[in-house]
């Protein structure tokens, strides 16, 4: 039987980010795609104008119709927008039983806020306690530890102080690092464990951390191990962002890239 993975997120109607981008992934991966919506932005690769949070309880029966008629393997959440739809997802996680991938997603490519204050900190003390997985990239991993995350030192002690909130196993995204090496650091089990890619040199990365997670959650959903499930997610984004930057394309346009 194909194994199911759902996203709990955003919709990007460019179709580059958000649950879109999680879908084409989870398709690629040979994974059926569920998918609930939390947020309506009104955006394309250049602007994002508005953005509209659903009402919790709506996100909340979304959640109770699919996964009581088709199990999912693994689920992931996205931009959730406030502190209602958070604890939204936190409770219904609580009967989950399958692996949760968190992305704690703060704001657009843009910069435009996608959940609000009261919203990270309902994250930090209430969603993180359910995540199987959570990957921030360098500026969630610091608003959500407290201090600064800028080189490999610091994204282990966020990694540590991120696993001490209740998440099972952190990866610190790296792709906003200097230099020319992208080092992603999962501190599972207690070690931690690094990742290294070349940076692949290309202007628009909307969708990056979106496919990302989508990848990984898809290889749990098929009962890969969480290293090797990072392992095949990054090659896939690095696949993506190459195609996306040989054409002067957006990532996730082409259908070319195949999963590995
Ligand atoms: O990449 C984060 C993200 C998540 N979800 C939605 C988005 C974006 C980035 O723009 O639009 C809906």
């Amino acid at each position: 039987m194909v194994p199911a993975a759902l996203t709990i997120a955003g919709s990007d109607p460019s179709g580059g980010a958000g649950l879109q981008a999680d879908l084409k992934t989870f398709h690629r991966f040979g994974v059926y795609g569920q998918a609930v919506v939390t947020l309506i932005t009104v955006q394309n690769s250049r602007r994002l104008s508005r953005v509209n949070v659903l009402d919790a309880g709506l996100v909340r029966e979304q959640i109770e119709a699919v996964v009581s008629e088709v199990r999912p393997g693994a689920a992931k959440v996205g931009a959730l927008g406030n502190a209602a739809v958070v604890d939204s997802v936190a409770r219904a996680a609580e009967s989950f039983g399958f692996p949760l991938v968190v992305d704690p997603v703060l704001i657009s490519s843009t910069g435009t806020p996608l959940l609000d204050d009261e919203g990270r900190r309902a994250m930090a003390g209430r969603l993180l306690p359910r995540a199987f997985l959570l990957m921030p990239n360098l500026d969630e991993a610091a608003a959500l530890a407290g201090f600064p995350v800028s080189d490999l030192p610091s994204m282990r002690r966020a990694a540590e102080a991120l696993a001490a909130l209740g998440a099972q196993n952190v990866l610190v995204k790296g792709g906003h690092l200097a230099g020319d090496t992208a080092v992603d650091l999962l501190f599972t089990e207690g070690r931690a464990h690094e990742f290294a890619a070349k940076r692949v040199p290309v202007a628009r990365t909307h969708g990056t951390g979106c496919t990302y997670s989508a990848a990984i959650t898809a290889e749990l959903a098929k009962g890969t191990s969480l290293p090797e499930a990072v392992n095949r997610a990054k090659e896939f984004v690095r696949l993506a962002l190459e195609t996306a930057s040989e054409s002067g394309g957006l990532l996730n346009f082409h259908a070319g890239v195949d999963a590995v």
